[in-house]
This record gives structure tokens, sequence and C-alpha cells, in this order.
């Protein structure tokens, strides 16, 4: 049996008895997933630090309290309420918003909560041996507050699909427990979240670029005309900002510690000294951006086109674009590939109407904000005095998803033949010696206060806390 006051709410669960009876149905099916699917060697004695959301207000989500992991409170927030909430766009623009699911938009609606829903647990399954192989405790307790909140945000999916869409809800929620990552009979729905994260470079890549696109997916949930997805995502957005200061600083700290090893040793070659090379790093990157691009669909898509005009899915910063809000007359530029007279395909461009391009539109955004990491990762690079610099691969590089993924493409987006990508794609994409040798780094510290050679320590500790700060209690 659980009790309201066992999963910290805003929804009133103790007076919504069908809703609590539908959720103590579901969640020693949740506990018990997270104990085999969860994190691996780290269930039952450890005490870890972590920040617990207890309420929306600023004090109450950012609790923190040292907790086993199968005990931690998996609670369900929405916002605050708007009062006198508008519609923001598309058909219904200016209409109040809808507390309860229109019956013509169920299914849609539900295909974007169970998406949503479905990288939850996904990215919990794909962290689940990280623990193991961590480099500090600090690390230790990062990677567990994200897996514990990605839980959570599984549990405001579930929440939404049992609150909302009936028999079949229940039915999505079990299936979400059911699908894992990187299954072969059942996978989890988008490509990202079956790849693995087996060393903790994938794991701050993934943190950076993966997550990222979380903050700009939930940011267009966000806008949504059914007024409790909207309010659902908003919080979970507050959240997803740890996760990404994860990745920012990780990456910062992994590129940190090999310019150190470089001038010390005065060498580019830091393979054997223990530290990551930065070419291998930049293939890191290559891989993480690309199949999070990806997450954002083709770039003309009519799902993203209907989604808006019925006012399901919005714009990242819908209210702050200086248009009608509709889009049926706008034109907008997306990537392309192009045929010229004689059948050859070329990356290129072309207009596409506002609508079917919002994919394109709102990965935009993200490829902009991704920059800004780069900006930041290279001028680690240039303070610690070092020539070469990290970037972005072209759009059209590695794509299984949209325009180019009928063609092969260099990082710097060159139209490649086949046979060429084959011979090349080791210069670009991590390799298996790549892998085994950052594999061969994640010797796992555990010592209060020590850290991996590979890595250098954070500038800050968690919660005003030091870095050797117990964070992880070991029994
Ligand atoms: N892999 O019309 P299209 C996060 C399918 S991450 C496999 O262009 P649409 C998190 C697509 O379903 C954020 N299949 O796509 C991060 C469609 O199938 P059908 C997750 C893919 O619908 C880290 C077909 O291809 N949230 O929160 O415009 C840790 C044609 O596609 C993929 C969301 O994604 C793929 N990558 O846009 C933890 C928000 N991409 O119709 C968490 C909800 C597309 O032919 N989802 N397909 O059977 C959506 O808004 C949309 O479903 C998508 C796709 C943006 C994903």
């Amino acid at each position: 049996m659980i009790s309201a006051e066992r999963i910290p709410n805003n929804v009133g669960l103790s007076s919504n008895k069908r809703l609590q009876r539908a959720l103590e149905h579901w969640q020693p099916k949740y506990i018990q997933w997270w104990k085999d699917m969860g994190p691996q060697g780290f269930q039952d004695y450890h005490q870890v630090y972590v920040r617990t959301a207890v309420s929306v207000d600023p004090s109450g989500w950012a609790h923190f309290e040292y907790v086993k992991l199968p005990e931690y409170r998996w609670g369900i927030f929405l916002a605050d309420p708007v009062h006198d909430r508008r519609i923001g766009f598309g058909d219904f623009m200016g209409n109040p918003v809808w507390q309860e699911v229109p019956g013509e938009f169920r299914n849609q609606l539900r295909r974007l909560v169970v998406t949503q829903g479905d990288t939850e647990p996904a990215s919990v399954e794909q962290q689940r041996w990280l623990g193991q192989r961590c480099p500090s405790l600090y690390d230790l307790r990062n990677l567990f507050q994200v897996n514990v909140e990605e839980g959570r945000h599984l549990w405001a999916m579930v929440y939404l699909l049992h609150a909302y869409f009936g028999r079949e809800g229940r039915e999505e929620a079990e299936e979400l427990l059911h699908r894992n990552s990187g299954s072969l009979d059942s996978p989890r729905i988008l490509g990202a979240f079956n790849e693995e994260t087996p060393d903790w470079l994938s794991f701050f890549m993934f943190t950076y670029f993966t997550d990222r696109d979380g903050k700009y997916q939930l940011g267009t949930l966000k806008e949504s005309a059914f007024d409790p997805l909207s309010r659902t995502c908003e919080f979970m957005l507050k959240e997803e900002a740890h996760h990404m200061m994860v990745g920012t600083t990780g990456v910062d700290r992994v590129v940190q510690r090999t310019v150190e090893v470089m001038r010390e040793h005065d060498t580019d070659d830091v393979g054997g000294l223990g530290a990551i090379p930065l070419p291998v790093i930049q293939k890191y990157l290559n891989f993480h951006y690309s199949v999070s691009l990806d997450l954002f669909g083709g770039e003309t898509s009519t799902n993203v086109a209907n989604y808006y005009t019925a006012g399901l899915k919005g714009r990242w910063l819908e209210d702050r674009r200086k248009d009608d809000h509709k889009l049926t007359s706008d034109a907008i530029m997306v990537d392309a590939l192009s045929e010229d007279a004689n059948g050859e395909l070329s990356i290129g461009q072309t207009e596409v109407s506002a609508l079917v391009g919002l994919n394109t539109d709102l990965r935009r955004e993200y490829i902009a904000d991704c920059q800004g990491g780069v900006k930041r990762w290279n001028r680690i690079l240039e303070e610690g005095g070092v020539r070469q610099r990290l970037k972005l691969p072209h759009v059209a590089f590695n794509r299984k998803v949209g325009a180019f993924a009928a063609i092969e493409a260099t990082p710097d987006g060159e139209k490649i033949p086949a046979q060429e990508w084959e011979r090349r794609q080791g210069d670009w994409l991590p390799t298996d010696v790549d892998k085994t040798y950052v594999r061969s780094l994640m010797q796992p510290v555990h010592q209060r206060g020590k850290i991996a050679a590979w890595i250098a320590p954070p500038r800050n500790g968690i919660n005003g806390q030091p870095f050797d700060y117990d964070y992880v209690h070991l029994a």
C-alpha cells in the first residue's frame, strides 16, 4: 500500500481515491523496474544526498536529504495554475485552456505524453552501470540525482496517463515499464534512447546534448492548451536544469584535465597518460550531438503542424514570438536534399510552410544553445594555451531521421559516397578502440574527497557543500 504522504504531491491525491488506487497498482511495478533496471549495485544500503521535490515553491523543490535510492519519494507536482490562462497559438488561440482532454485530440495527446514518458525510464536504464565506474562520490551523487529525477518525470507522465486517459492510459503506463532501452523485442521509442551510455564521457555528453533536447521538447509542451500537461512540464523543466549543469560542467572538467595533461607532458597525445585525447572528445561530441538532432523528428513534419494547429505543442518561448501564432501563411527555410537535372543529390535548403517546418524551428533554437557549450569548452582550451578547438558537426552528419538519413556526410557537411563513409567514419565517430580506452579509465573512485585522474574536480559542490563532502554514504 502507498499513502499519499509517501508520494509528495500537489494534485490532491488523497482526495482522489480512483487515481490513488491506479497509482497504488502501478507503484510496486515501478519499484521492481527501478531495482531491476535502475542503478546497479547501489540499491539497498547506501545513503545518497539527494534533492527531493516536496512542493513547487523554491524552498520545497530544493529539499536535500539522505535516502536509500528505492526509498526516494517520487512525487507528482504541477506548477501553480495561471489564472484565466488562454491558449496561445493555433486554431483555438484565445480560448480558455483545457482541463480535460478533448476527445478529438485524445490519441495525439496520448502519443505525445507516451513519447515523452518513454525517454525518462530509458535514460535511467542507459545509465544503470555508471555508478560502478564513477570518478568521485560527488559525480556518483549527481548521477543518482539525475536518475531519481528521471524516475520522477516518468511518474509525472504516468500521472497524466492515469488521471486523464482512462484504461488506455493505464495500459500505456504499464508499457512504459515493459519497453527497455536497447531491447530487440521492445525497444524504447526514440533512437537515442536505445544507445548505450557505457562510460562517463558518454554520460556527460548525453546530459549536455540529449537532456537539452528534453529541455526544448518540454518547453514546447509547456505551451500546450492541455493545462495539466503544461503545468507538469513547467515543473519538470526546473529539474532538467540540474541535469544540463551536470553535462556542461562534466565536459568542462574532462577538457580541463586533458589540457592540464597536455601541458604537463608537452604533448597532444595524452592517450597513454590517463587523460582523454581531444580528438576522442570530439568524436563523442559528434556522436551525441547527431543522435540528439534525430530526436527533433524530420525537418518537415505534418505531425508537428497538426500538433501546433490543434494547440497541443507550441514553439519555444511562444509568447515572445512576434507573429500571429497561427502561421498559416508563413514560410520557413529548412535543410533539405536537392536534386539536380542529373539526379545528383546535394545538401541545401528549401522553403516550406512554417507549420510543417516547426521541428526545424525548434531544432534551430536547440543548435544555438548547443553552441554555448562548445564556446565554453573552447575557452578552456584557449586559456590552457592549447590551439585545438572543438566544434559541432554539420546537421547532415550521421543522421538517421529526416532529410539527411538517405545520405552520408562529413562533419564539415560534404556529401560523400557510402563506401567513403565506411572507410572514414572511425575518424569522426568513436571506434571500438576509443571506447575501450575510455572504458579502461573508468575505474571507480569511491573514497571521499578523491577523484579519478581523467577528470578535474568540480569548482563547486552541491548545495553549498565542499567537494569532499560525504555525498554518498557507502555502507
Ligand atoms: N527515433 O513526423 P516526424 C527527454 C518517428 S528528450 C525513432 O518527423 P514528429 C529526455 C515519428 O514518431 C525529449 N523514430 O516526427 C532527455 C514518426 O513516426 P510515424 C522527449 C522517430 O512526430 C534525456 C516518424 O518518425 N520528448 O525528455 O514531428 C533524458 C516521422 O517523424 C524519431 C519528446 O520527444 C526518432 N528519433 O516529431 C531523459 C516530445 N523521430 O508517425 C529525457 C514528444 C521521429 O511515421 N515527441 N520518429 O509512425 C514529439 O514531439 C515528437 O514525437 C518528436 C517527433 C519530436 C519526437
